[in-house]
């Protein structure tokens, strides 16, 4: 079981993305998370098993050792606290941008007690102190895009892609809070105790990376 490597991830555009990155390193996924109600997958390699878990949960696992490895959005890595976990490698896939967006042709200038409706309430928040600004964040789950239509906040923080869901909906995005991409994250104790497992994984990763971009 201590040869064993276990690497997690969230199922979705980061499993799609980052298994063909992990099948050039020799680990595929026995079965395809979609069509399977398996949250462990096995692989092509006996020693790696895959963890397939909430995005937002993935840090959590690297960081208590439940997962040795993890893929992970750096907009939840941004948004997790806790100290357990390394990021050397960014894998450059699923990559968007956070966004600060509001109404269309709303030119309300950012103000103390704004309103601003999100999933990452400590980044927004770290983002306006740092301008020296106190907002009032909202947490939301799901459909920030919704928030600024209800009257419910003055502007969202949500990622953007090719910006269309913020335009079927009337909003538009104003400032970039920060260039989003998948991370490697390490288990601290993991690459010194399974250095052995870890270490060229890490180097055949940042190879494969290197060779894409
Ligand atoms: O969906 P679920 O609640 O299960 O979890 P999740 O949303 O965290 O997972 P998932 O698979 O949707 O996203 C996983 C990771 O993918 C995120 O943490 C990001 O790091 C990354 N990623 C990259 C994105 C996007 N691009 C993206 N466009 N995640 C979400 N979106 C959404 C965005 O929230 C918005 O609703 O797509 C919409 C915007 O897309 P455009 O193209 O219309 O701008
Ligand atoms: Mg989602």
């Amino acid at each position: 079981m201590n040869d064993m490597l276990t690497i997690a991830m969230s199922k979705g555009r980061i499993f799609e993305q980052a298994m063909p990155l992990l099948a050039r390193a020799g680990i595929e996924a026995a079965e395809d998370p979609d069509k399977s109600r398996k949250l462990v997958l096995p692989t092509s390699d006996p020693q790696v098993r895959l963890l397939i878990i909430r995005a937002s949960d993935v840090p959590t696992y690297v960081e208590h050792g439940a997962a040795d490895v993890g893929v992970a959005g750096k907009d939840v890595l941004l948004e997790h606290d806790g100290d357990g976990l390394y990021e050397p490698l960014d894998l450059k896939i699923a990559r968007c941008r956070l966004m600060l967006a509001g109404r269309a042709g709303d030119t309300t200038p950012l103000h103390d007690h704004m309103r601003i409706a999100t999933k990452y309430v400590q980044t927004t928040r770290r983002y306006f102190a740092a301008r020296g600004l106190q907002v009032e964040t909202i947490k939301l789950y799901g459909s920030m895009e919704l928030a600024p239509l209800m009257g419910l906040a003055d502007r969202i923080v949500d990622l953007v892609d090719t910006g269309n869901t913020l335009k079927a909906n009337g909003l538009e995005a104003t400032e970039t809070i920060a260039e989003i991409s998948s991370r490697l994250i390490v288990n601290k104790a993991a690459l010194k105790m399974k250095s052995a497992r870890v270490k060229p994984l890490l180097q055949q990763l940042d190879a494969i990376v290197s060779a894409d971009n």
